[in-house]
């Protein structure tokens, strides 16, 4: 699969405006992908959020963190996996080919593991240190998105602490997409954030510095 640009996370906890209202800003920056992430939050509510996010994301890739099971159920185009989350294998098998698989990496091993096991994407991170995922794992830093991309041929979305100051180089990294939470979400204008995150892909697909 190809991804590029903007990818958006929900975070219903830092968000001002609401899930909902955030994936139409979304929307309306073009965003292509949106992930559905709720860790607090019971089956029941999150299957009846997901169907009205899936509804609204009709015409783009709309995937759920960790929960194959409410990926299934609204029949979204896949799941977003962490490295603790089902095994990769079992995911497929329980959504077959056609849905989408992504996988979270923190260093080199297991993005070669992620694309031996028929992963459609990997996101790395931390990039940068953040508060939005308090016990996860250590930075990364940009080094590892260019090693990533030296030896690993899957669509490489960037993730963590990344904001419009730093997301140029996360870009200039090489990563194919950059997703940053809490400074879109936070703020009133997200399709205005959105769009500016928009804008430095633009400059890369013309060759701009
Ligand atoms: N996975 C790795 S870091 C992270 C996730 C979900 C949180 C990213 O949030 P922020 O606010 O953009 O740092
Ligand atoms: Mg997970």
């Amino acid at each position: 699969m190809k991804i590029e640009g903007f990818y958006f996370i929900t975070d219903a906890y830092l968000s001002y405006a609401g899930n909902l209202s955030d994936v139409r800003s979304a929307l309306e920056a073009d965003v292509k992908i949106v992930q559905y992430r709720q860790k607090h939050a019971s089956g029941f509510q999150m299957y009846k959020e997901a169907l009205k996010l899936r509804k609204i994301c009709k015409d783009i890739v709309f995937l759920i963190n960790d929960r194959v099971d409410i990926a299934l159920a609204v029949d979204a185009d896949g799941v977003h996996l962490g490295q603790d989350d089902l095994p990769l294998k079992i995911a497929r098998k329980l959504l077959g080919k056609g849905k989408i698989i992504g996988i979270s990496v923190h260093n080199l091993k297991q993005a070669k593991q992620a694309e031996r096991l028929g992963a459609d994407y990997i996101s790395v991170g931390p990039i940068f240190p953040t508060r939005t995922k308090p016990n996860g794992e250590k930075p990364v830093g940009l080094e590892l998105i260019r090693e990533i991309k030296k030896q690993v041929a899957l669509p490489l979305v960037a993730i963590g602490g990344i904001n419009i100051f730093n997301a140029k180089a996360v870009i200039a990294s090489g990563a194919d997409s950059i997703c940053a939470i809490s400074s879109v979400v936070t703020k009133k204008d997200v399709r205005k954030q959105i769009e500016r995150f928009q804008a430095l892909f633009k400059r890369r697909r013309y060759g701009i510095r």
